[in-house]
């Protein structure tokens, strides 16, 4: 194995996993299961990372059928690898392969070539004596193209670059000064907000729930979900053998225990309480894991028609660790500016905003965002001097949160630790033109539909 330290080795090393790779899907996982071990601190393999990748690729690519037979050949891993390569923060990864390969990503998406430089230098740093460093990100990308071209004529299946050659190419970004919270919040017209967040309401005659939700944006609910409906999903989710769940966002039109709780008709009743409007379901997150998503509100990732007519769930199907990385969130702030995700692109290069990633060209602006976006959050908590609150919770037990209340997934004290939770999305049924296709439970309560098989 070669150690990388010129643009020469990572030639070099692309070609050894070029060959490694090999010519066709037949023997792809033999081949990538002989790819080099490198423990990194919890045991993982330098191969995850093109495993990782070429899972990620498969499937952002819509190549399902190949995706699963990556899977089945290298095991249920390669999903788990693929998430936590999307989803982890360069400063929280435990794991060196992800370092590195967050590095990689860095310098493929054109970030910020000193710190993929850094991240890469890190792990240098981390390795035991005699291991070394590959490309493996860039390369498990043409694994992927080369197994997709096998059986679908019409990719390209051009090498990529090298990361070196990328970062030679990369302009130096020009800060001028420093982005605050301000500068990515939009004053939305009070008249198209929920009920309940305009100034002018005459409290007079509001339940209790709908008060605490004016104060605090949050709702939460002890002890609220039955037992027996919980146990019934945690069977079926147990199914899936990674703590990531279901990686497609819509699983629950494939799933009807999870249905029965993301749309258990009290649930429903108390979202419309609070929202004034039927909630239509549209998105689940079936990680037992903390996303590790950092602070922001929901709604700038949203078409500005939403107008924060949304709300999410957050329900626990166990007991919660205060180090399995809980729910963060900070009561009232949903009644600061609000963030706007036209403002925070705005604040983006032109070359971050034109940027397309993957077979299908999906540009990940909210990902390069929070360079600046993150920073300004946290300058703000720090100037407003309030403290986070985490929903510390039991089974049963659910918070519903605002559409712009500042929240996060926390970072887990100890990295393996198990989070069971189910967080599902909603929005108003008349406030979601772009999701026309919909349909109604037994119980009448509505969810979105996708094409998107169960993955
Ligand atoms: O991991 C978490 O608890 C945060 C999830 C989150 O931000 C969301 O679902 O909008
Ligand atoms: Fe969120």
């Amino acid at each position: 194995m070669i150690d990388v330290e010129s643009a020469a080795d990572w030639d070099r090393t692309s070609e050894a996993l070029y060959a490694a790779a090999g010519d066709g899907p037949p023997d792809i996982a033999d081949r990538l299961r002989a790819l080099p071990p490198r423990p990194g601190r919890d045991g993982s393999l330098h191969r995850d990372n093109v495993i990782a990748r070429v899972f990620t690729v498969l499937f952002n690519s819509r190549h399902y059928a190949l995706a699963r037979e990556v899977e089945a050949a290298l095991g249920l891993r390669a999903r788990t690898l693929a998430k936590t390569a999307g989803g982890a923060k360069l400063t929280d990864a435990g794991d060196q392969n992800i370092l590195f390969g967050l590095g990689v990503l860095d310098s493929q998406r054109g970030g910020d070539p000193v710190r993929a430089k850094e991240s890469f230098e890190t792990l240098r740093r981390m390795l035991p004596p005699g291991h070394h460093l590959i490309n493996g990100c860039l390369d498990g990308e043409a694994v992927a193209t080369r197994l997709i071209s096998q059986r679908v004529q019409t990719v390209e299946t051009e090498k990529p670059p090298g990361l070196l050659v990328r970062l030679g190419l990369m302009k130096p970004r020009r800060v001028t000064r420093k982005i605050t919270f301000k500068d990515i919040c939009a004053v939305p017209d009070e008249s198209l907000l929920p009920w309940l967040d305009r100034a002018d309401l005459d409290e007079r005659g509001l339940s209790a729930e709908q008060r605490s939700w004016r104060r605090d944006g949050v709702l939460v609910l002890r002890d609220f979900i039955p037992r027996a409906l919980i146990d019934a999903y945690v069977a079926r989710r147990s199914e899936v053998a990674n703590t990531s769940g279901w990686l497609s966002a819509s699983s629950y039109q494939h799933v009807p225990e999870m249905r029965a709780l993301a749309l258990y008709p009290p649930l429903m009743a108390k979202l419309k309480h609070l929202l004034g409007e039927e909630m239509l379901l549209h998105l689940a997150l079936t990680g037992w894991v903390s996303t590790e998503r950092d602070w922001h509100q929901d709604d700038y990732l949203n078409p500005d028609f939403v107008m924060t007519c949304y709300s999410a769930v957050w329900m626990a199907l166990d007991t919660i660790s205060p180090d399995s990385g809980p729910f963060e969130y900070i009561p009232g702030s949903h009644r600061w500016p609000l963030m706007s995700g036209t403002k925070v692109r705005s604040l983006l290069t032109q070359e971050e905003r034109d940027r397309r990633e993957g077979t299908q060209g999906v540009n990940h602006w909210e990902v390069y965002a929070e360079r600046f976006v993150t920073p300004a959050i946290e300058a703000e908590i720090a100037a407003r001097g309030v403290r986070p609150v985490q929903f510390i919770a039991g089974k049963g037990d659910v918070l519903l949160w605002h559409a712009r209340l500042m929240h996060r997934g926390t970072a887990p004290r100890r990295p393996n630790l198990e989070r069971r939770s189910l967080i599902t999305h909603y929005s108003g049924v008349n406030h979601r033109p772009d999701m026309p296709q919909r349909v109604a439970d037994e119980n009448g309560q509505r969810y979105a539909l996708f094409e998107a098989p169960l993955y």
